[in-house]
């Protein structure tokens, strides 16, 4: 039997996560305007199997940070042409946040002041030059295994874990800012709220796991339709939230409707029967910049109409 309703320990989350880490690749940014010194790295990160982008200059970092997230690890020369590493180092933590990146210096052993200013401004780590082989390595190693447990960790607080799909909390801290994006760019968005209708019922005849069971068929069909664009959570329970990217309530009750619809044809096999589930779907529109909870709160509201018409249908 695979229904497991209770949340994992969290060394079992971490010792998960440490084996899916050991085939990850870490992605390091490479700042150094010294042509010399900036091959001798690249040389020293490749040998280590670090995938490595070089830049000469902290314009150019930037530059290649905001086009891509994937880097992990800037590892950043004091000096550079155009900016100093602080100048760089701040601009990082601006624009990506602070757990996004790992942030390494290096100075010539003359520069002693260095590396408790670098730390103290929000760098990871600080390597004086000339150093050995090994404690380079070793020092880089390290922090790129904590930043991707960082990031891995941050991955896990993001999801439902009976679901896999995102859980309220994650709705709540990028939902905002997702509507804020549409604001700006000048378009309405709406938020639904689905709800599966009966659930009680459905626990009541085939028990709490076969109910778990629905739940989880339910999340996984929601996130292939939904798909990337839109942000899909379970907000609890039986409750699902969307927040559609830039949809105005028209485009976004069709594609309600076709939610709508597919789950009411779905067919979840357990115990040797064929369930399946409705659901009913608050939806309303966000014009103006309001609390997210005001936007949630009205959805709300129309899924008690919702239910109370009679359920398995949209009220917006
Ligand atoms: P309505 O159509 O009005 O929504 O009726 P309902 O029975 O779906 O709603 P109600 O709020 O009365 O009951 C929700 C049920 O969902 C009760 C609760 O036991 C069940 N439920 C909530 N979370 C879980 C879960 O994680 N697993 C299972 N199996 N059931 C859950
Ligand atoms: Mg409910
Ligand atoms: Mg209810
Ligand atoms: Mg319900």
């Amino acid at each position: 039997c695979v229904i497991k309703s209770q949340p994992d320990s969290i060394s079992h989350v971490i010792s998960v996560v440490d084996r899916a880490l050991t085939n990850v690749r870490t992605n390091v940014l490479l700042v150094d305007s010294d042509e010399t010194s900036r091959a001798a790295l690249l040389g020293l990160l490749r040998q280590q199997q670090f995938h490595v982008t070089a830049a000469g200059g902290g314009a150019e970092a930037l530059h290649l940070l905001d086009a891509s997230d994937s880097f992990d690890l800037v590892i950043t020369d004091v000096t550079l042409a155009d900016m100093s590493a602080y100048t760089l180092l701040a601009e990082i933590r601006q624009r990506h946040g602070e757990d996004a990146l790992s942030v390494i210096a290096l100075a010539e052993t003359a520069d002693r002041q260095h590396a408790a200013r670098f730390l103290q401004s929000g760098g990871t780590e600080f390597i004086q030059k000339p150093f050995l082989v090994e404690e380079f390595n070793s020092r880089v190693f390290q922090v790129a295994s904590i930043q991707k447990r960082i990031q891995a960790l941050h991955g896990i607080a993001a999801r439902d874990y009976l679901t896999d799909i995102y859980n309220r909390r994650y709705f709540f801290q990028y939902g905002p800012r997702l509507v804020e994006q549409c604001l700006r760019r000048g378009e309405t968005t709406s938020i639904a709220i689905l709800d599966i209708d009966h659930f009680k019922r459905l626990n009541d005849t085939y028990g709490h796991e076969v109910g778990d069971l629905v739940l989880k068929a339910v999340a996984t069909r929601l996130r292939v339709l939904v798909g990337d664009e839109h942000l899909l959570a379970r907000l609890g329970g039986e409750e699902f939230g969307v927040l559609f990217n830039g949809l105005d309530v028209a485009a976004a009750n069709d594609f309600c409707e076709t939610l709508r619809l597919d789950l009411a044809r779905a067919k979840v096999t357990a115990d040797d029967e064929q369930l399946s589930v409705t659901v009913s779907i608050g939806l309303a529109t966000i014009e103006s910049l309001e609390s997210f909870e005001n936007y949630l709160n009205a959805a709300d509201q129309f899924l008690y109409m919702a239910k109370y018409d009679g359920r398995n249908r949209i009220v917006s």
